[in-house]
């Protein structure tokens, strides 16, 4: 496994871009950049250049930041593409075609042959203007392998830095993005980079499958934003990553993906979801009595990740019908109330017949815990 040496390809200034509510200004596009630096993230991808006059000024700003994370571009393979995108000043260009027989029947109307010849050219291009340069193609699940193989070898014998495989589509499975990048990695020797989208749900699975496979380069967006419902999260591809070992996303700080999260989701009006990795609202609480109990008691017993490392805390939910004497013992202690065993577990009765019913708020066993803490006698001085 090749997991050690990964860069995060950063897209929302361009994937992001492309979701449906994303009208970012360049006044916010500086703000996601500059945040996603602090984080650490090793390239930022903004939308390309051609895309409109605003974009290729977004694009040269952001490009002359002097931000340490590498900026790329994102343009079709065409020379006029790529020399427009050069001329934004970027560090790197990722360049784009289509090989399925659907996008070259529907889309751009090409041959293989022709972009065969198109991929060599805008690529030796590329390279003549010391640019990083990526090819890749859309759709390439279901491109023929064989096709992409013999482009992708053509371009690596020019020199290119990265090749790309792209599940435009979000159709892929894990083993079959293991199968195809590991495929890949024995025919090509340059870097490797998967754009996964997520429309059946794939997405962090196949990235990870893609960096097992010996992918070297993982594209995101903050809130997994794009295309449709979008590609592989930024925050849930290190969630992936932690799970698996902290030590592999140590270098980046983790703190911040409450701040890039929140900060998208403000700038595209949508709320984080209660279920998003790390950050949902419910990702660290602890609800029934049994795990309660565990989480009081070692949190790893029903945590993979540590709530401190990212800056936020576990909550253990006390008011309702499954929970246990040890979760009302320690919203006591929270209290500073002091409670014998035999109170506290009549209080759990009395809270579990409650929410038996009817709906109960933490304020309510609050209360019972106040009260039932006032009952007892004060210590006697001698
Ligand atoms: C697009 C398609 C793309 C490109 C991915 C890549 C895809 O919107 O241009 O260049 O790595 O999903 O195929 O996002
Ligand atoms: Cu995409």
């Amino acid at each position: 496994m090749s997991l050690q040496n990964f860069s995060i390809i950063e897209s929302t200034l361009r994937e992001g871009e492309q979701f449906v509510n994303a009208f970012f200004s360049l006044e916010e596009k500086i703000q996601v950049a500059t945040l996603l630096d602090a984080f650490g993230v090793e390239y930022l991808e903004l939308t390309s250049p051609l895309a409109s006059p605003q974009s290729y000024k977004d694009c040269a700003t952001i490009a002359r930041l002097g931000l340490n994370a590498r900026i790329l571009t994102h343009t079709r393979c065409t020379i006029e593409d790529a020399k427009k995108a050069v001329d934004c000043g970027v560090a790197g260009v990722d360049v784009v075609i289509g090989t399925s027989s659907l996008l070259r029947e529907f889309s751009h109307g090409q041959s293989l042959e022709a972009i065969l010849d198109l991929a060599q050219e805008v690529v030796s291009f590329l390279l003549s203007q010391n640019v990083e340069t990526r090819f890749s193609t859309e759709d390439s699940l279901r491109s023929d392998f064989e096709d992409i193989l013999h482009i992708y070898q053509a371009v690596d014998a020019l020199g290119v830095h990265r090749v790309g495989i792209a599940d435009t589509v979000g159709v892929g499975t894990p083993r079959q993005i293991f199968e195809i990048v590991s495929r890949l990695r024995q025919a090509i020797s340059c870097d490797i980079e998967f754009h996964g989208h997520n429309d059946s749900g794939c997405a962090i699975a196949n990235a990870y499958a893609a960096l097992e496979a010996g992918a070297t380069h993982i594209d995101t967006s903050i809130l997994g934003i794009g295309e449709r419902n979008g590609i592989t999260s930024l925050g849930g591809l290190v969630a992936r990553l932690y799970a698996t070992d902290p030590a592999l996303v140590q270098k980046y700080n983790l703190p911040l993906i409450r701040n890039l999260d929140q900060m998208v989701s403000r700038m595209v009006r949508v709320d984080i979801p209660f279920n998003n990795y790390i950050t949902g609202f419910a990702s660290f609480t602890h609800k029934a009595g049994i795990h309660a109990k565990a989480v009081l008691n070692n949190p790893s017993t029903y945590e993979i990740l540590r709530p401190e490392d990212f800056g936020l805390t576990r909550y253990v939910h006390v008011a309702h019908r499954l929970t246990g004497w040890n979760a009302v013992k320690s919203r006591a202690e929270q209290l500073d109330l002091h409670l014998e065993e035999g109170q506290l577990r009549q209080l759990t009765e009395q809270i579990k017949a409650m929410a038996d019913n009817g709906r109960i708020t933490l304020d309510d066993v609050d209360r019972y815990l106040y009260e039932a803490a006032e009952c007892q006698p004060l210590p006697t001085i001698n």
